[in-house]
């Protein structure tokens, strides 16, 4: 925990030395109207895969865009209270998560839960027909969307982890144990065939749950401007994303609702992106010799962020003038923190499906049981049984615990309570939950940790 927070030190540090350096100047970008720019993108972004809107099925653009306009209909879409490097933000982009029961995405110190997409064997009840019609929708796009990663994977030849320079066999060493011993070939031909473990495409294009965003830049006057190549209005900074299995692809479809063509005939006379477009930018990760580039992203095309390109590279949103709706499917790591995470999100959830409700109050008693087993060591450390010895093993394996605890109890308060907080809307105040009196009955320990870890400090020593 530590270690990490002093890399992100650093690395906010560096990019901080960066922009000052930068002064007043910006690193180069390249757009559709350079004529570098395809040259660049096969070279240096190869692995952004974009799939236009003409060569995708009308009927999936018809049933997802009506998807889109459902769940907005419906006041699905929230702005989230993230947490980055200890400060809170409310997020400009709405968003709503969809995907497999029980599967939860966590990005920017924010855990979301799914509102399930129906699935065979699960008996899902949706607030709304039209709920159900539109998660029924993403399903059928996520599909489409698997289908497309695994081709696109394929034709790359990305469709294996490729362990080059190190373990993986050579061409030349391969030709040699051809002629040697051809008993060789069989061992060698089985590294070369799909597992089906972690590193096979399948696996990695099995998108678990969708991200959905949706933005308003009228709604949204105060957006931040790109630093480093002065690309304009951001929806989302420069990142990459997180929390995803290792080099899974995440797949996007972008719906701009882009008003009638207007004027544009000026435009290979202006320099960098046209600011009424919606664009995906990406970047070179810490490289300011490879210029950055802008993809121009129209109703209904989808872009593709493939095997490593997340890693290697970081992306952004960059605003046109128009509303815009995406889908982001994607490969989610399983973690825990769930309770707290889920009612600091308010009544939220109550708006499509009560399915997370019994999970929770499932995943509440067996925390609860939890505290009571705390209690229960407490008790035995007090009564002074044991050696000396046995009892410093005790606290000493305990105190880091209950110290975590405490200081992630200490940091959820504080996120319940921070202006933005108190600011948002009844349905959608985070709720700090669990959370209780030192004088309520049923619970064995006090809420605030602070004095039993100075008991057991004390013991200590
Ligand atoms: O085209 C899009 O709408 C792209 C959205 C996007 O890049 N989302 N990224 C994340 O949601 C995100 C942010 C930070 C960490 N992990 C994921
Ligand atoms: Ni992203």
């Amino acid at each position: 925990m530590k270690r990490r927070a002093g890399a992100s030190e650093k690395k906010e540090a560096k990019k901080q030395k960066l922009l000052e350096e930068l002064g007043e100047s910006w690193l180069p970008y390249l757009t559709p109207r350079d004529a570098e720019f395809h040259q660049l993108w096969k070279t240096r972004y190869s692995k952004l895969f974009l799939r236009k809107a003409d060569k995708i099925p009308q009927e999936l653009h018809h049933i997802v865009q009506e998807a889109f306009l459902t769940l907005q209909k419906h006041d699905c879409f929230f702005q989230d209270l993230v947490r980055i490097k200890g400060k809170d933000f409310l997020t400009p982009v709405s968003r709503i998560l969809i995907g497999n029961p029980g599967c939860t995405y966590k990005y920017l110190n924010t855990r979301l839960f799914t509102v399930p997409w129906p699935m065979e064997d699960y008996e899902i009840k949706y607030c709304h027909p039209e709920l159900f019609a539109a998660c029924k929708a993403l399903i059928k796009l996520n599909d489409y969307l698997n289908v497309e990663a695994v081709q696109a994977l394929q034709e790359q030849n990305l469709s294996e982890t490729r362990e080059t320079e190190n373990t993986a066999v050579t061409d030349r060493e391969q030709d040699i144990s051809t002629f040697i011993k051809g008993s060789l070939l069989e061992v060698q031909s089985s590294l070369y065939t799909p597992r089906n473990d972690c590193t096979s495409l399948k696996y990695r294009t099995s998108y678990n749950l969708t991200l959905l965003n949706y933005m308003d830049p009228l709604q949204m006057p105060y957006l931040k401007q790109e630093p480093y190549f002065g690309m304009g209005n951001m929806a989302v900074s420069w990142h990459h994303d997180e929390n995803l299995i290792e080099r899974s692809t995440v797949a996007v479809y972008n719906y701009s609702c882009e008003g009638s063509a207007c004027d544009k005939d000026n435009e290979q006379y202006v320099e960098g992106r046209d600011p009424a477009d919606w664009h995906v930018g990406l970047k070179v990760a810490w490289d300011i010799k490879t210029p950055g580039l802008a993809i121009p992203l129209h109703p209904g095309d989808c872009y593709f962020m493939l095997d490593d390109l997340n890693m290697t590279h970081q992306h952004c949103v960059l605003a046109g003038f128009e509303p815009r709706f995406s889908s982001t499917h994607r490969v989610a790591e399983v973690e825990f923190e769930w309770l707290r995470q889920f009612w600091f999100q308010g009544k939220r959830y109550r708006k499509c499906t009560d399915w997370w409700f019994e999970p929770m109050a499932k995943l509440e008693e067996f925390w609860k049981k939890m505290e009571f087993m705390t209690s229960l060591v407490l008790c035995e450390v007090g009564k002074g049984e044991r050696t000396m010895e046995q009892r410093n093993e005790i606290i000493s394996c305990f105190l880091p615990l209950l110290t975590e605890r405490q200081e992630l109890r200490k940091e959820w308060t504080a996120r319940c309570q921070c202006q933005l907080a108190m600011s948002l809307p009844e349905e959608q105040k985070p709720k700090c939950h669990p959370l209780w009196k030192d004088d309520d009955p049923s619970m064995p320990l006090p809420y605030d940790l602070e004095e039993v870890i100075a008991n057991l400090q004390t013991l200590l020593e």
